[in-house]
């Protein structure tokens, strides 16, 4: 058993930063914090450079790259309904993804790994606004709990390796995030990019109305990715501890007021309805986030500006847009 000595501290603009998965929502968004922060020697790799489904590879890769901070920002994510409806790939692909490059990590010793995973962690009826103790005190929402299963393990390696090995890794759990680079396809994204498609081709088209899924009334919390990012660096350089950390707005809305939102911001004016034979989901999951705000830390886009802003990027990449 070790004890984790570690004082966080500001990180040198000179250290060696690995984003694992830096194309996607999350990574791409900590690439950009990064260099407007002034790191110099980020490291990213692209899946065709390297595929963290294979296990040698990423010792490999990791035993040459000798990263001093490790971010784990790589997962195969979704909205409701692809993890409902591929939850092998959801357990299996995180599982060792997770596992190969947290084990590759501690096989360098890597002093500072930063592992992220989702406010879905928490039981389906937790109490709100949720804190981070709740974890394993009840059951999940099934419609993710194989997503869940996997991002509750990676945080248990995560304390795991404190334990056994002393090091000062940690764990951030984001509620439900968006922004520029985000998946919008119409199946498989998540509701706030899904929306701004739906209603932008809508109005487009000149449709008179639209068909959300679910009945609007669960209620979730949003951040912007770019929030997101700052966080990150922020627990970095100001956070040590086994416990992962909720990162959130500490505020949230009905699916039906985002929907509203979203109509607005695009320029719609016809009928919303709503589809009940798709999954609402979890009822409710605001994260409490007193442990990240009492260290210091506020988000800074609100969500009227977030989705315009997003609202804008995604009608000005309609080329490269991943769908
Ligand atoms: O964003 P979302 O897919 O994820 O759905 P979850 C949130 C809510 O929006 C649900 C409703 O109540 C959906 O029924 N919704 C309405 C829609 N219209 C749409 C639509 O067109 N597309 C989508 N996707 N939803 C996911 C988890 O849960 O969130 C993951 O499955 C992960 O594991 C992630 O934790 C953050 O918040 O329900």
């Amino acid at each position: 058993m070790q004890e984790v000595t570690f004082d966080p501290a500001r990180l040198d603009r000179d250290s060696r930063i690995y984003v694992a998965g830096h194309r996607g929502l999350v990574g791409s968004a900590l690439w950009r914090h990064f260099e407007s922060e002034g790191f110099t020697d980020l490291v990213g790799r692209t899946r065709q450079e390297l595929d963290l489904l294979d296990r040698s590879a990423v010792f490999r890769f990791m035993a040459d790259v000798q990263p001093d901070v490790v971010v784990v920002a790589a997962a195969k994510v979704g909205g409701i309904m692809a993890n409902n409806t591929y939850p092998v790939d959801f357990i299996s692909e995180n599982l060792q993804v997770q596992v190969n490059l947290l084990d590759a990590a501690l096989d360098e010793r890597v002093e500072r790994v930063l592992f992220l995973g989702s406010s879905c962690i928490y039981p389906k009826f937790a109490e709100q606004p949720i804190r981070e103790d709740s974890l394993l005190t009840g059951t999940l929402e099934p419609t993710n709990d194989a997503y869940a299963i996997a991002k509750i393990a990676g945080i248990l390696q995560v304390q795991a390796v404190r334990r056994q090995y002393g090091l000062p890794w940690i764990s951030a759990m984001p509620t439900n995030l968006y922004g520029p680079g985000d998946n919008f396809s119409p199946t498989t994204s998540h509701v706030l990019p899904a929306l701004i498609q739906r209603y932008d081709n809508a109005r487009a088209a000149g449709d008179a109305e639209v068909v959300n899924w679910g009945s609007g009334s669960p209620r979730r919390e949003f951040l912007h990715v770019d929030d997101m990012a700052s966080a990150c660096l922020h627990l970095l350089e100001n956070f040590d501890g086994p416990q992962q950390v909720n990162v959130g707005t500490g505020d949230d809305q009905t699916i039906r007021d985002i929907s509203h939102l979203v109509a607005g911001a695009v320029g719609f004016t016809g009928e919303t309805q709503w589809d009940l034979s798709k999954p609402d989901g979890t009822p409710r999951k605001l994260l409490d986030v007193s442990t990240l705000f009492e260290s210091g830390w506020k988000p800074k886009i609100s969500l009227p500006e977030g989705i315009e802003a997003t609202v804008e990027w995604y009608r000005s990449n309609q080329a490269t847009l991943r769908t």
